[in-house]
């Protein structure tokens, strides 16, 4: 099975990208995680966006707050599909990073989540739904968690009555 990247900006992102790693895990999706920073490791993030296909990556899954030029960044440096998350922050509570990551230019893609937790669970599970188009036991696996949520939902509005 192809692995997902998980990359993010700062080790300061990391109780966001958790949550990625986590929902990767529950689904038996393989990754690895690296922290490259846009703006402090300029020459690493284009070094790994050219390498990623090679590695053996499907996906590549990016968290970064602020001025978060990481997702797009590395979406200029490879075709593998990109997915944004921005990471919620303390000054403009994480608007900033969306607006950072939603904003490319057309030509170059990346595919942004909603900010912060939300957003980093659903990262992976949008990178599970490209990766599941050529893997039948994990396109299963995701529709086992889809099936498991709805029916969690109907208990919580069974006990609501
Ligand atoms: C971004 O700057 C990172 O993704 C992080 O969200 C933000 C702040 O980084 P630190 O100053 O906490 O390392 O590049």
């Amino acid at each position: 099975m192809q692995k997902v990247a998980v990359v993010m900006g700062s080790t300061s992102d990391w109780p966001t990208m958790q949550q990625v790693t986590a929902q990767l895990t529950s689904l038996a999706i393989p990754y690895e995680k690296r922290v490259i920073s846009a703006h402090r490791m300029p020459d690493e993030l284009a070094d790994f966006g050219k390498q990623a296909v090679a590695l053996g990556f499907g996906a590549i899954i990016a968290g970064a707050g602020g001025a978060a030029h990481l997702p797009g960044m590395l979406a200029a440096n490879t075709l593998l599909p990109v997915i944004g998350v921005p990471i919620k922050t303390r000054t403009l509570n994480g608007v900033d990073s969306l607006l950072s990551i939603v904003q490319m230019p057309g030509g170059v893609p990346v595919g942004t989540m909603a900010i912060g937790d939300a957003g980093a669970v659903n990262a992976a599970l949008f990178a599970a739904a490209i990766l599941a188009l050529n893997d039948s036991e994990l396109a299963d696996r995701l529709q086992a968690f889809r099936d498991a949520q709805t029916k969690r939902a109907k208990e919580s509005e069974a006990a609501l009555q």
